[in-house]
């Protein structure tokens, strides 16, 4: 979804989960997002970079996440966390 000022908004269904906490958010440049080896090897083949701290609503606890693109193509993963602290199913690159 579009934001005014050129933002832009990712959403998603919420977790139900007992063992849910928030909300991960990575984000991925690696043209096409292909592992070099596959299935790949969560999160450095392809390269993605936790940006769950920049989330322009602040909140890494709501079903949204804010942000303005930049040039190029980007890709964004959405990952639940658990109470402990940790990724949740990944569901791609070998987790
Ligand atoms: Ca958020």
């Amino acid at each position: 979804m579009k934001l005014p000022g050129g933002g832009a908004r990712l959403s998603w269904d919420p977790v139900a989960d007992l063992c849910h906490d928030a909300y991960n958010v990575y984000r991925s440049t690696a043209t096409g997002m292909r592992p070099a080896l596959p299935p790949g090897s969560w999160p450095v083949d392809p390269v993605f970079e936790d940006v769950t701290a920049a989330d322009g609503d602040a909140s890494d606890l709501n079903v949204t996440y804010d942000f303005v693109p930049g040039p190029g193509s980007a890709y964004y993963l959405v990952v639940d966390r658990g109470t402990d602290g940790s990724d949740g199913v990944v569901g791609h690159f070998g987790e």
